[in-house]
């Protein structure tokens, strides 16, 4: 039992309830390379599954074996899956349908779209794409990686998304039009992660290009958000982004909020930002005071900071390895093994648990092949070398493998309970859940390495300082950047000279456009 604000919880779903004694670590390096073939095995029967039935629509139905556009209209599943191509080691096929996708792909088009969903999943996916290109020479010109046929698609898609920003707090919309802006009658009412989701993509894509309408406005959408938070130094779940007002006051870290903690803390890496950094820092303090209870994350009301709702989600299973990433391995790795163990009890986990009585809630027991838990457990591994993780990967692998493969790919578990399937196979299960397996058994991946000789014929030196996942699981690369920055701001050379670069740069700007809330590094 725990006191905690006057509020007793009992917590009966303990770790060491569910997880045998003797727990049996023995996994070779044969094993290894055999779970890494069941991975490219599941990854290619839901591709080809993909290519033949549903493309160009956007997702496969994998129990009908038909296609069906869900976010966009834009083949969603495939611009999603592109660089996974590349990672499992797939060249041809990447130069293949990246050749197609840069002849057919128009978002010109009358449809309302996600601006959090767009953003993630296709200009994250043509970013990444675009940045790993260069180790198969996809259509590179004198100027790559600054330049290039994917990075105009990913600058044409994100630059549709801008209006959304134009609000009176510089928070955006949560819809916009591809082609007419933010639809008449739009609501104002943005989950906090639909506004603190973006400097990954748009810094990367101002970077890049040199074109500082993105980064700028994504730094005003997580200026937005700091200034609204409340004073025990909590955000909600949703705002109006005219008034910056909560509408929605459950503070946590999992639906509707997390991937912004993420983007703070990998934008701080990603762009060397003390900004970044401090806001990521200041925020996980109130997280752990407030939302942490026996390595569990539950729900807090912002304002008074009573606990809300003592619920676990998928979703949530992202912080281990965000915690990871910080460095916290210890304290991750005891939240994991909670989650985990969920995992273990049903074969999956559902969307909603209630923790006290260890079952998921009414309506919210479906698990859509979700990639967070074993995204976590990567970073655990790729951090301790443990063989535990090995272990708990294969479980994992081993429930999506038995219960969900279907003829023609792999299906979303309706119910954990009693493992009924639903005519559903998101794009994250090719860019994210296969992507993540993969790379947890393929410790020699060049996204875990150091610098590639053959990267550095190359003109900027990629690859060099590592890989930066977006919330989607598509890689950018750190040197890169840095590379076409310094270019950019060469060409610039009269405007932006005298100043450093990087992130004293940006964090210059910041300072002039942000006055006084602009934090000091
Ligand atoms: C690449 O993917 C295509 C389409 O699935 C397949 O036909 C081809 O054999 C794959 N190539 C390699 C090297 O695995
Ligand atoms: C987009 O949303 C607006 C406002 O809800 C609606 O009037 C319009 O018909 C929608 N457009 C499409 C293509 O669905
Ligand atoms: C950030 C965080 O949760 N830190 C905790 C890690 O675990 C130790 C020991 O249980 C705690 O003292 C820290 O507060």
């Amino acid at each position: 039992m725990l006191s905690h604000n006057g509020i007793n919880i009992f917590i009966l779903f303990l770790l060491h309830t569910l997880m045998p004694s003797n727990f049996v670590l023995t996994i070779s390096n044969r094993d290894i390379s055999s779970l890494r073939e069941k991975v490219v095995s599941m990854f290619y029967h839901s591709y080809n599954g993909y290519m033949k039935y549903a493309y160009p629509y956007d997702e496969l139905k994998p129990l009908t074996c038909t296609g069906h556009d869900t976010w966009g209209s834009y083949s969603l599943t495939l611009i999603d899956a592109l660089d996974t191509l590349l990672v499992i080691g797939n060249q041809t096929e990447f130069v293949r349908v990246a050749s197609a996708l840069v002849k057919t792909l128009d978002f010109d088009r009358d449809i309302n779209v996600s601006v959090f969903e767009t953003n993630i999943r296709v200009v994250g996916g043509l970013l990444s794409a675009h940045l790993l290109s260069g180790r198969v020479g996809f259509q590179l010109d004198d100027n790559w990686p600054c330049d290039g046929p994917l990075l105009n698609l990913a600058f044409d898609v994100a630059e549709r998304l801008l209006p959304a920003f134009d609000t009176n707090t510089g928070m955006p919309y949560g819809t916009v039009n591809l082609r007419y802006g933010v639809p008449e009658g739009e609501t104002s009412i943005t989950c906090t992660a639909g506004v603190g989701t973006f400097i990954l993509e748009f810094g990367t894509l101002s970077r890049l290009t040199g074109d500082q309408r993105f980064e700028d406005a994504a730094l005003r959408a997580l200026n937005g958000l700091w200034k609204a938070k409340s004073d025990l130094g909590l955000v909600g779940n949703h705002i109006d982004v005219q008034t910056s007002k909560w509408t929605a006051q459950d503070s946590g870290i999992g639906p509707g909020i997390d991937s912004y903690f993420e983007y703070l803390l990998k934008g701080a890496i990603l762009f060397d930002s003390p900004w970044l950094l401090e806001m990521f820092r200041e925020l996980y303090k109130s997280i752990v005071v407030y939302n942490k209870v026996d390595d569990w994350y539950i729900w807090s009301n912002m304002f008074k900071g009573k606990y809300s709702m003592t619920t676990f989600h998928s979703l949530d299973a992202y912080w281990p390895g965000l915690q990871t990433l910080h460095g916290d391995v210890a304290n991750a790795s005891r939240t994991l093994k909670n989650y985990y163990s969920v995992w273990r009890k049903f074969g999956f986990t559902p969307e909603f648990l209630q923790i006290a009585h260890g079952l998921p809630i009414k309506g919210r027991e479906s698990y859509p092949l979700r990639p967070e838990l074993i995204e976590s457990t990567m970073y655990l591994y790729q951090a301790t070398k443990d063989p535990y993780f090995l272990e708990m990967g294969r479980e994992i692998l081993h429930s999506i493998e038995t219960s969900c493969k279907t003829k023609c790919g792999y299906a979303t578990v309706k119910n954990i309970i009693t493992h009924e399937l639903d005519d559903k196979m998101e794009s994250f299960f090719l860019a994210e859940t296969t992507k993540y397996l993969y790379l947890l058994f393929d410790a020699n991946n060049f996204l875990h390495g150091e610098s590639d000789p053959a990267d550095n014929d190359l003109k900027c030196k990629m690859h060099s300082q590592g890989y930066i996942f977006n919330t989607e699981a598509h890689p950018i690369d750190i040197g890169a950047l840095k590379c076409c920055h310094t270019k950019r701001i060469k060409e610039f050379e009269t405007k932006v000279t005298p100043l450093p670069l990087t992130c004293k740069t940006r964090n210059f700007d910041a300072r002039l456009s942000f006055g006084e809330n602009f934090i000091e590094d």
